[in-house]
């Protein structure tokens, strides 16, 4: 089972929530940077510009594209991306949660806040990834991840990106948002990466990025998959992303006709 992951990166992403995979989608750049590109041109309901007005640059983002971008649907159902996820989860199987879009364009200078991503999604388990794969060269504004963060016995408070305000009405329910730069009992995991590498991080790994100061774009596509032991959770309000009309009760399995199970247990 382990032939896409080492032990000793099945380990170290079981240890720190995170760990960097080498060159593992070097075949499926094109198709990803295409299905981007289609994004871009072909936004969804959920496309966001992330910046106040007078920022400079652009941090675009969507997500739930997959069943209607070709290129998206090829990497989810053709690449080894459900296999290595099973790998990473220690899970039988793979079903996938949804994509996710993120473009940072050159002299972005907005960083992405340091977050957790299970607040946000109603899903409870240990047995989750998310793939983040850039389809660009990155080195300063690559993702960053707060190690061993997904043991953390409280959820970290969720914001909208656009204005920081509060995502949930129930702000006092969660820990602060942590500032690791300036915090040494927190250590920062970072990679500069090529196209085709992944950084593979738990959903209740903390998360953030730098802006993209940079003369290059910054595209890159995330893949959420969950494992055996995931199950619905209702959070305090509409989640993100919010599958109106999902009809599924708290301690059901994700509904199989709306999140494929690509790696069957
Ligand atoms: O690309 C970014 O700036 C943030 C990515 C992220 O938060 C995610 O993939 O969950």
């Amino acid at each position: 089972m382990a032939a896409w992951m080492t032990e000793e990166e099945i380990a170290a992403f079981q240890r720190d929530g995170a760990v960097c995979l080498r060159g593992v989608f070097k075949d499926w750049v094109e198709t990803m940077t295409a299905g981007i590109e289609r994004n871009l041109r072909e936004r969804g309901p959920y496309a966001a510009d992330n910046l106040l007005s007078d920022e400079p640059g652009r941090f675009f983002d969507d997500y739930c594209n997959w069943e209607r971008i070709p290129e998206f649907r090829k990497v989810i159902f053709e690449s080894p991306a459900a296999e290595i996820a099973a790998t990473a989860m220690q899970s039988q199987k793979a079903q996938f949660f949804h994509d996710h879009v993120l473009v940072k364009e050159p002299g972005t200078q907005r960083p992405t806040p340091w977050h957790q991503d299970i607040p946000y999604y109603f899903t409870e388990g240990q047995q989750t990834v998310s793939f983040w794969i850039p389809v660009d060269p990155v080195k300063e504004a690559t993702l960053r991840m707060i190690a061993g963060s997904h043991r953390w016995e409280k959820m970290v408070l969720p914001v909208r990106w656009k204005d920081n305000s509060d995502f949930f009405a129930t702000a006092d329910q969660y820990l602060p948002v942590p500032d690791p730069d300036n915090d040494p009992s927190m250590q920062v995991l970072e990679w500069a990466m090529e196209p085709g590498d992944a950084v593979l991080f738990n959903f209740a790994t903390v998360h953030g990025a730098r802006g993209n100061p940079t003369a290059a774009r910054r595209r890159a596509l995330s893949l959420r998959w969950v494992g055996d032991d995931v199950r619905y959770v209702e959070r305090p309000g509409r989640t993100s992303p919010p599958y109106p009309g999902h009809n599924m009760q708290p301690g059901d399995v994700l509904r199989e006709d709306w999140f494929p199970v690509v790696r069957e247990g």
